[in-house]
């Protein structure tokens, strides 16, 4: 990326033009597809946070609703009792803090504590949510691409070009947001991997990821120890750390400026040493 990349978020302008940023998940939910039942107590969640801190975390990624394929959908109020004390907390520790929610009613509380991100699996197609995020003038946003919803999206898999339909879905998200006055500096984009989408299609989408930033904003990633990762390797989900964090440097190497991932300490080195032996990055 040639040009410097800012990411706006609500207390912090991010730089994405040089380091990719880490974004360490903190899954407050008793049911997430690695780590559920980790850290859905308040106090534990809010000491991991403070590890990840520890670790050279860039981002917190706080959700509080599984989104794995088939997990049952949880309703604004107990979402908002899981995130609520642990959201506070985070808030304090001096670095963004990104909120994972397609609920605008979860929206809305996390931007009245003064949450830095949302970060929506469903790009804001939730009633209201738009025009709650062009209500505020500087809160991030990560949108992703999916269809269907978690309990559906495993059969929505038939594209005619997996790689161009993503674009075109998140071109569409990003103009109608910026027709509602949410400007493009606000916005990061991820292809979303591992939703509404085959191994091989996620495979295919990761090799022609670069193609995204035609559409001019920084791309997150999200690999980190998806059943994709799983097929090829044939291990486990808690085995799936080298995997996680070959995938993460492939995506990095096609472009993603964020990376989402479960183990911060271990993907914090593996840039380091990608970006001593290659450059530079940006
Ligand atoms: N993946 C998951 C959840 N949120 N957000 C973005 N932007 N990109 C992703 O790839 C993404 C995401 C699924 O991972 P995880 O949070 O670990 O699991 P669960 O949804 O079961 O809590």
């Amino acid at each position: 990326m040639s040009s410097r990349q800012i990411w706006k978020t609500t207390r912090f302008d991010l730089d994405l033009s040089g380091r990719p940023l880490v974004m360490g998940i903190v899954n407050v939910t008793p049911d997430s597809f690695s780590d559920g039942g980790q850290h859905d107590d308040p106090a534990r969640a809010i000491d991991f946070c403070e590890r990840l801190l520890g670790e050279g975390v860039d981002i917190l990624d706080l959700g509080a609703e599984s989104t794995r394929p088939g997990a049952p959908r949880v309703g604004a109020q107990e979402e908002w009792r899981r995130l609520e004390p642990v959201l506070r907390a985070a808030l304090s520790l001096g670095i963004p803090v990104s909120v994972d929610t397609c609920k605008t009613e979860v929206m809305q509380r996390s931007l009245d504590l003064g949450v830095d991100i949302i970060n929506d699996i469903m790009a804001l197609r939730d009633e209201g949510a738009e025009a709650l995020l062009a209500s505020f003038d500087a809160v991030g946003l990560c949108l992703m691409h999916m269809r269907g919803d978690s309990a559906t999206m495993q059969q929505q898999t038939d594209y005619a070009d997996v790689t161009l339909e993503v674009r075109d879905f998140l071109q569409e998200r990003l103009e109608a947001l910026q027709r509602l006055g949410i400007s493009a500096e606000r916005i990061v984009l991820d292809p979303g991997y591992g939703f509404a989408k085959t191994v091989e299609q996620n495979l295919e989408l990761q090799r022609r990821q670069a193609e995204l930033l035609a559409l001019g904003r920084p791309l997150l990633a999200g690999w980190s120890r998806k059943s994709t990762l799983g097929v090829l390797t044939g291990r486990a989900v808690d085995e799936r750390l080298p995997a996680s964090v070959a995938a993460m440097l492939a995506s990095v190497a096609h472009g993603a400026r964020v990376v989402r991932v479960h183990d911060v300490a271990a993907t914090v080195d593996a840039l380091k040493v990608w970006e001593a032996l290659s450059g530079p990055m940006g």
